[in-house]
């Protein structure tokens, strides 16, 4: 070999052995099956990333709860053993105050309406105190609206709540909303809500179209009522360890990919809910119509939780502006 292809050679070695030290493996966390679209979401997130940054970021999404349930994932996040995962708001609710106010009843009017909160100052908050939790907001994906489901007999009046018990998440405002309406909050993972509704542990839950189809709740619990109590956008998460040691563009091509991924899941969760209505409804799911359930009496008592959920004056502040909001 002479001298020019000597050093032409030790050159591209240099260069392979730099990139194999910049490229960085993340770990994704997320407890949904391939069956429900934020998991096709996600793969396009990944597959952007990987993309858009020439293979310097691989990420390696774990689905169906590989990695265990939400609270995993986010100590996971704090504590450094993952890097990215995909988020219910509920259960940041602990570490980030804005976040539990998300799962106030009826706070937003309409979809339209939780998208201009989430993109204006309220949004600005939540970024803020995710940050100062351990974490970067990579985007907010949609979940729809959540709705009770019950396995013997369906929910039409605020009354139907009585000696029922109903599986929730395991935050504060979802806990006392249960308690609220007359029946007995239990709270327990994702995961385990179709064997607690089977063996008669539990009575109910409550989730949205495409999350009670994916996990097969309809199959157990077959009376749908479309009350759409709260609707709790999702967070999709990078550890700030992990954000901190990327370069500006490494950082654009995450936002790039997330904001994609962010725009698909709109239109699959559309498809999906629609899709897995028509599944639930062969399967023999009877569904409960707004206008056949008493909503006025069961907001009544739902919004009760106000009171002891919004007791300071940021609280206050951010709750009627969100009320007030068009
Ligand atoms: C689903 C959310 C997921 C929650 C789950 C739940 O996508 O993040 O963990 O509800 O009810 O709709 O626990």
């Amino acid at each position: 070999m002479n001298l020019v292809w000597k050093r032409r050679w030790g050159l591209s070695l240099l260069i392979a052995a730099s990139m194999a030290v910049q490229a960085k493996d993340f770990t994704m966390a997320e407890i949904h099956p391939p069956t429900h679209p934020v998991v096709k979401s996600e793969e396009l997130f990944a597959s952007r990333v990987n993309q858009l940054t020439g293979g310097a970021i691989q990420i390696q999404l774990k689905h169906s709860g590989q990695l265990g349930n939400e609270d995993q994932a986010w100590a996971g996040i704090k504590g450094n053993k993952i890097e990215v995962t995909r988020l219910s708001f509920a259960t940041l609710s602990k570490d980030v105050p804005a976040a539990s106010l998300l799962g106030l009843p009826y706070l937003f009017r309409s979809r339209d309406h939780m998208w201009r909160v989430m993109d204006g100052d309220f949004g600005k908050r939540i970024v803020s105190e995710v940050e100062k939790a351990g974490a970067i907001v990579l985007g907010y994906y949609d979940s729809g609206t959540r709705s009770f489901y019950m396995t013997k007999k369906p929910i039409r009046i605020r009354s139907d709540f009585t000696g029922q018990r109903i599986r929730v998440m395991g935050t504060p405002v979802f806990k006392d909303l249960i308690t609220m309406l007359g029946a007995t909050p239990v709270a327990m993972p994702f995961d385990k809500v179709a064997a607690a509704m089977a063996n008669g542990e539990i009575d109910g839950a409550e989730n949205n179209i495409p999350s009670y189809v994916s996990s097969g709740h309809h199959k157990v619990a077959p009376y749908f009522s479309f009350d759409e109590h709260s609707s709790v956008p999702e967070v999709l998460l990078i550890s700030k360890k992990a954000w901190d040691g990327l370069n500006d563009d490494q950082k654009k091509a995450m936002r790039t990919a997330a904001d994609e991924s962010v725009h698909l899941m709109k239109k699959l969760w559309a498809e999906a809910e629609a899709r897995d209505m028509e599944t639930a409804k062969k399967a023999g799911v009877t569904f409960i119509e707004k206008s056949q359930i008493g909503i006025s009496g069961i907001e009544a008592f739902a919004i009760k939780v106000y009171s002891k959920h919004v007791t300071n004056v940021q609280d206050l502040d951010s709750v009627l502006k969100i009320l007030n909001s068009e």
